[in-house]
């Protein structure tokens, strides 16, 4: 059965993550997508943080598997040449250069754009056209930083912190994945293609507005009553880092079990859930604070929330991480054990729903990865290794008509 993006040719003209994140996704759904790459060198993340001296970095395979790859160097009149017919027959191209890096190459939107009406044009700055930042180079921390994720993250006595998850990066080639495929289905009916612009600064905002939220709230009242901070510590006038409070009306803690003094991961999240307080009392041994009007409603709650989340860690100091979950599910705590990346790579459950999977990649052998986390009912997605800096420069100069002679003469130049 075909997949269904099969028949989509994507020009990947990305590097690091935020743009190959993208592509690769929609290399998992079946289009083909074709990385160009500086000759020599290609992506930087072919050489950064290598495991292997002289192969391809983990980097690089993670985020660049189902891809084809050309080394085409595209500030040559050959290689422009090269890239306008490849933009000719694409539907869509996607990059994330530095601000003005494409322009000062040749390829400004409106080129593009008459070069292929239809083709849809994918690309990823910093900051949005327009913005006073927008001639910024921005890798991840600066997008946190800038999106409003550092400010609240972390604890109150402590700086601005950000998150191992990649909320500047991959979060914005989802963004951009999500933006491709509307456009293509714009397509579908009008025929235009068109730019689809994301910035990482409001991928990452788009994913803390329960911040922006919080500051609307904090400015109309002056206190978050969900916040660690309240009632004892007064607000500020703009939203606090709140620790491991959760974020939406619920109280919530990261709590220690068994081993936590060797074991830095034995932990599990605890929620109160309001609507469950009776079975929670059950499950922790505190039937008595059904009824106590100290603890029978979350208002009565909140000024002691502390002292209640180490009542539940007595509770949990002789249990594993693993055996507070099973006892706590029974009576509907929302709950999970923290999870080292250790206990996330060898899980079973991981490995058997196709959440991680092993690749087989040329010249490394196997590796781990993630595989998709969008599970279809008429499709599963296969994962498949990445190619090999200019694997498929020959085979994609053929097809656009180049005899091996020309394409020897294009090496000879180092236009490939
Ligand atoms: N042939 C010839 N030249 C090529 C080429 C090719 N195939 N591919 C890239 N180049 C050139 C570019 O044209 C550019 O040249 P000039 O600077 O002379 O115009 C040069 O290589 C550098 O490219 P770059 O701008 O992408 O790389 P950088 O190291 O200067 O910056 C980054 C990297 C990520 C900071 C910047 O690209 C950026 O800010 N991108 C937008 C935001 C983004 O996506 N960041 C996420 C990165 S993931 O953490």
């Amino acid at each position: 059965m075909p997949l269904p993006l099969e028949g989509i040719k994507i020009i990947d003209f990305t590097g690091v993550q935020a743009g190959p994140a993208c592509t690769q996704l929609l290399a998992w759904f079946g289009a083909d997508v074709l990385k160009v790459e500086r000759p020599g060198t290609g992506d930087v993340t072919r050489r950064q943080l290598r495991d292997i001296p002289d192969l391809d970095a983990l980097y690089f395979t993670m985020l660049n598997s189902n891809k084809r790859s050309i080394e085409l160097n595209t500030k040559t009149p050959e290689g422009k040449k090269i890239l306008e017919q490849l933009i000719r027959e694409a539907d869509v191209m996607v990059e994330n250069f530095a601000p003005g890096a494409l322009d000062r190459m040749g390829f400004t939107w409106e080129h593009i754009h008459e070069l292929n009406p239809r083709l849809i044009f994918g690309s990823v700055k910093g900051f949005a056209e327009g913005h006073p930042y927008s001639d910024l180079k921005v890798y991840e921390n600066v997008a946190q930083c800038a999106g409003g994720a550092a400010s609240t993250t972390g604890f109150w006595d402590g700086p601005p912190t950000v998150s191992a998850a990649a909320l500047g990066d991959s979060n914005t080639g989802m963004h951009l994945a999500i933006g491709i495929l509307t456009a293509l289905l714009h397509r579908e009916k009008t025929g235009e293609g068109q730019k689809v612009a994301v910035s990482m600064q409001d991928a990452v905002l788009n994913l803390c507005r329960v911040k922006l939220r919080d500051q609307e709230r904090l400015e109309r009242v002056g206190y978050l009553e969900e916040y660690p901070q309240y009632p004892k510590t007064p607000f500020g006038d703009a939203v606090p880092r709140g620790g491991n409070a959760g974020g939406g009306g619920q109280p919530g803690w990261i709590l220690k079990c068994k081993g936590w003094e060797s074991d830095p991961n034995a932990y599990i999240y605890f929620t109160i859930q309001e609507q469950n307080w009776a079975q929670t009392c059950e499950a922790i041994g505190h039937p008595d604070w059904k009824t106590d009007p100290n603890y029978a409603t979350a208002k009565a709650r909140q000024p002691h929330i502390f002292d209640i989340f180490a009542d539940i860690e007595k509770w949990l100091a002789d249990k594993t991480k693993f055996e507070a979950v099973d006892i706590l599910r029974k009576f509907e705590v929302p709950c999970a054990p923290v999870l080292s990346m250790k206990e996330i790579a060898h899980d079973p459950a991981l490995r058997a729903l196709g959440s991680v999977v092993e690749v087989e990649q040329e010249k490394r052998g196997t590796y781990l990865t993630v595989g998709s986390p969008i599970k279809f009912s008429s499709f599963t997605p296969t994962i498949k290794g990445a190619p090999l800096l200019g694997e498929h420069t020959d085979e994609v100069l053929a097809h656009l008509g180049y005899a091996a002679a020309d394409i020897a003469a294009l090496r000879g130049k180092q236009v490939i």
